[in-house]
């Protein structure tokens, strides 16, 4: 072979290669999503149900409560065992959640009573954050984190919003509160709309069709339906399907609320999103007693310091990055939500507001191994509880306190204070020591509440079942031994509940 024939040889070979990388360049270009798999920033989907309990779900172990398309997220993601939400109730657990920070920082540590209360303007929010790096982001559902001008979804990080800003409503439209500026009313971004059908069908619409818009470009979305909230509403449909059933309502809104879920991820599916979406699966807090939810082997339910109020059902999901099937057992809270997605969009933790969260992007891998957490607080207004190790500590101002070991006693009612009283010592410092980094809270919720909460909790540390849940139930025992046991309000926090 001359000389000659090897140099055009070469550069045939090297015409051909360049024509090749052209068209690969331009075809690439012409097509989105192949480019879109190869370099874009992960979407990330928060999917927060509402009081759903924490045995309620297939992939926690249900076998009454339907959830296919959750069970089949889960069983392909990663299932958290040992999960919890920074409050056991709605509002300061979405504060908390939203901005990866202990609600109590920013003095949100009550649920928003009226007007007046919200997230205090300076605080981050995930969505904010995510928006500054390029992400599009959305929110739907129930807002609740304050309903002022400043307190509004729109401006705090979000593109778009559809739902609500109260903490509740019914799930069909034509209610009282579907009039405009009404906080119940269903929300286009801050303009008055309505829908047709069932809420969280609609909401699960929403949610595909803003992904079907907008995927081109990285996005963000925090889905927060009102199911399995009360009002207990469901279709009639969704109740026939569950006819006989000891939970029916209960049910048929687990079913209608998996049911939105498989619609977004038949959505994701077809706009070949669903490997590179980390989408993070929670309940805002575990089961009410008003709802019909099981919160089973744990104690207690919604509103309390026991198990049953703040561990709740968890997964994530990211085909990319976790190895299907995984079940982690390591402590685990809603914070790190914000820290894990600021962590995968590269953004860099902003120190002079620190993250109470963990990246949990080196557990999704195994890379990293035990718990997230070595500890984890709790409190509101006269309620406090901490965990350090498998040591839980519950703390009630005018009623006293109790430990536990969850290892072996997970249903928590071994009172373990006497006995090893160096653990409670301990646990109380540092329980005392977080709350330094605390504010008092903005605002307390009406005394009637805390007074209903003191009593569930006194039942609770006995052992005993719980006889007043409502403040409905208090009024009725006006006067009566058990009405003279409660302690008295503090004038302070009481004019402050009043005047505001
Ligand atoms: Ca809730
Ligand atoms: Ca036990």
């Amino acid at each position: 072979m001359s000389k000659l024939s090897l140099n055009t040889k070469c550069v045939s070979a090297m015409k051909i290669s360049m024509i090749c990388l052209i068209i690969s360049w331009l075809t690439t270009s012409c097509d989105p999503k192949s480019d879109r798999s190869a370099s874009q920033k992960p979407n990330v989907i928060i999917l927060l149900a509402d009081d759903a309990g924490y045995a309620d779900f297939g992939f926690n172990g249900s076998e009454d409560i339907k959830t296919p398309n959750l069970d089949k997220l889960a069983g392909d993601g990663i299932v958290f065992t040992d999960a919890h939400v920074s409050a056991s109730v709605c509002g300061p657990s979405r504060a908390g959640l939203i901005t990866g920070r202990y609600q109590q920082r920013f003095g949100f540590e009550c649920n928003p009573i009226n007007d007046f209360s919200g997230l205090p303007a300076n605080e981050l929010t995930i969505a904010s954050q995510l928006k500054q790096a390029g992400y599009t982001t959305a929110a739907f559902g129930k807002w609740h984190l304050g309903d002022e001008e400043d307190a509004k979804p729109n401006q705090r990080g979000f593109d778009y919003y559809w739902g609500f800003l109260s903490g509740g409503r019914s799930y069909f439209p034509g209610s009282n509160g579907d009039r405009p500026g009404h906080i119940q009313s269903i929300r286009e971004n801050d303009e008055y709309t309505t829908f047709e059908g069932y809420l969280t069908d609609a909401l699960g619409e929403k949610a595909a069709e803003f992904i079907a818009q907008n995927s081109e470009k990285p996005f963000f979305i925090y889905w927060a339906p009102n199911a399995p909230h009360t009002p207990m509403e469901a279709k009639e449909e969704d109740l026939a399907k569950f006819e006989g059933h000891p939970r029916q309502t209960y049910a048929a809104m687990m079913w209608a609320l998996d049911r939105a879920v498989g619609r977004i991820t038949k959505e994701l599916e077809q706009q070949q999103l669903l490997d590179n979406t980390l989408i993070f699966f929670l309940s805002d807090n575990g089961g009410a007693h008003n709802n019909q939810s099981s919160n089973l082997p744990l104690k207690g339910f919604k509103g309390n310091k026991y198990e049953g109020g703040h561990r709740v059902a968890f997964f994530a999901h990211w085909p990319e990055k976790i190895k299907q099937g995984s079940r982690f057992g390591g402590l685990t809270s809603s914070l790190d939500i914000g820290a894990t997605a600021l962590d995968m969009a590269g953004i860099s933790m902003d120190s002079e507001r620190s993250l109470d969260g963990t990246s949990l992007v080196p557990f999704f891998s195994g890379e990293q191994t035990g718990n997230p957490h070595s500890q984890l607080f709790w409190r509101k207004d006269r309620m406090a509880a901490a965990r350090i190790g498998s040591y839980k500590f519950i703390r009630i101002d005018s009623l006293g306190s109790r430990l536990y070991d969850l290892t072996n006693d997970l249903d928590e009612d071994e009172d373990l204070s006497v006995t090893h009283s160096d653990k409670l010592n301990a646990i109380t410092d540092s329980l005392e020591a977080w709350e330094k980094g605390l504010m008092d809270p903005t605002w307390y919720e009406p005394d009637d509440w805390n007074q209903v909460t003191w009593l569930i909790h006194q039942d609770l540390f006995n052992n005993q079942k719980v006889r007043i849940k409502s403040p409905k139930q208090l009024k009725q025992i006006k006067g009566t031994y058990l009405d003279k046991q409660l302690p008295e309000e503090s004038g302070e926090k009481a004019s402050k509940t009043l005047n505001e």
